[in-house]
Formats: C-alpha cells, structure tokens, sequence
C-alpha cells in the first residue's frame, strides 16, 4: 500500500490520495477542511456524509480504522483531509508514534488549511486530548470548529447542554489566544446524512474555504 499511495486513486467517483508519511502529501493546492478527533469518534462517517457518498472514507466500529491521511477531492472549493484518530491505545506503540507523526507533519507543513472540524462525540464531551489538540491548533494559528458527533444518541435537549458547555471551552481558549470562537454544531451523520444540521456545517465550509481562498 505504501508504494502506491501518493499516487491519485479513485473511489465512489471521487478522486483521492492517501499519505503513510509527509513524502506522499499531493502537492496544496485548493484549501483544506481537516477532521479530527479521537479514534472513533466519527470522523470518516462525517467525511461521507458530507460528500453524499457512503463508502469513501472507510468507517468501522473498531477504532484505529483511518491510519493514513486522507486527501478527498470533494468539491472544486475545497478538499477533505480524513486523518487518523488520536487516543487509540490499543495498537502498538510504533503504531501510535507513527500515527502521531504523520498527523503532526501534516499540521506542520504549511499547507492550506481553511478550517479543522475537531469532533467530539456529544456522549463525552471535551477530554484531555482534545484540549491538547486546541492548544496544538492554537499555536500553529489554525483555524478550528468543534463539531459534537453522533447527535442521534442523546436527546435535543441533552444535545443543547452539551453545546453551551463546549462553548464555553471554546470562547476560553478563543480569548486566551486572540481567536475568533465559533460555535460547536451537533450532527447525526451515522444516521441521516441529509439533516438540516449537516448542511448548516456545510455552510459553515464552504464560508471557511472561501475565505482561505482570498
Ligand atoms: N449513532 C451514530 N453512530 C455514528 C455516527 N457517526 C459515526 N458513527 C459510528 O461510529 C463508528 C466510528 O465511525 P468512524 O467514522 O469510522 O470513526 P473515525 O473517527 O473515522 O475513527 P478512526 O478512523 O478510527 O479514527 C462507526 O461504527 C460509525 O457508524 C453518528 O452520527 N451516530
Ligand atoms: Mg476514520
């Protein structure tokens, strides 16, 4: 796989790259809209959803399914970069390191990144990772969004209070670092990939890709 995998593949009709390590980035070129999260989470179901496609982004109930970075040729505005989760203890520890580094240089190598999504899943709420992450996008001036996943399994009103809470987080770090806060949005993209809530964050894309475009 690792031979073939900087070269341009395609799937569900649409073209990709996958990258095990920074030699296999394509080259930039239109802005980026990174996912990221901790394994499982949700990130590939999410990719799909918002590309009309069921079977792009591989999903699984195991976590650890995305191990490379996934550069989705989505839209002739943007890409979508499926990258690997975070918090995934049950690999080796040469797996772990080699997952974190190839999500590292991805962030460390000055491409066009119009906005991270940083999904949450809305059960767990912000964990120590995350904020670690927030702290990391922080500093490399990344923009970035929470987005609570898997909306589906708690009610609205569950849903409402978990969005305030992050809020908070998010207005804090937003302050600390001189940052504009943007409001976390809840999805269900496991169950109804054309909610209402999936396009308000399509919206919310194409807003970010626009403006990383000028
Ligand atoms: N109920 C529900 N399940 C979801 C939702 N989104 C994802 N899932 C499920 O959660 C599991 C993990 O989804 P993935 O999209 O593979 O997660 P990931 O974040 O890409 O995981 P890694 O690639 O391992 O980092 C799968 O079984 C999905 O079907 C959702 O909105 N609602
Ligand atoms: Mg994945």
């Amino acid at each position: 796989m690792a031979e073939t995998a900087s070269k341009k593949q395609d799937t569900a009709g649409i073209a990709y790259a996958a990258a095990a390590s920074k030699k296999q980035f394509p080259k930039p070129g239109r802005p980026e809209i990174a996912f990221v999260g901790r394994s499982n989470v949700g990130k590939s179901t999410l990719v799909n959803a918002l590309s009309r496609r069921r079977n792009l982004a591989r999903t699984s109930k195991t976590p650890g399914k995305t191990r490379m970075v996934f550069f989705f040729d989505v839209s002739p505005d943007y890409i979508f970069v499926d990258l690997p989760g975070y918090g995934f203890a049950k690999t080796s520890r040469n797996d772990f390191d080699a997952l974190s580094r190839v999500t590292d240089d991805y962030f460390q190598a000055g491409r066009p990144i119009g906005l991270v999504l940083l999904l949450i899943d809305i059960r767990r709420g912000l964990g120590k990772l995350d904020l670690e992450m927030i702290d990391y996008l922080c500093h490399f001036d990344i923009e970035w969004a929470v987005v609570l996943t898997k909306a589906d399994k708690v009610s609205r009103q569950a849903a409402l209070k978990t969005e305030r809470e992050v809020m908070e987080t998010v207005e804090d770090y937003a302050g600390r670092y001189g940052r504009r806060a943007h409001l976390p949005l809840s999805v269900s993209a496991g169950l109804n990939p054309r909610d209402q809530r999936i396009q308000a964050l399509e919206n919310r894309i194409i807003e970010f890709a626009a403006q990383a475009a000028k």
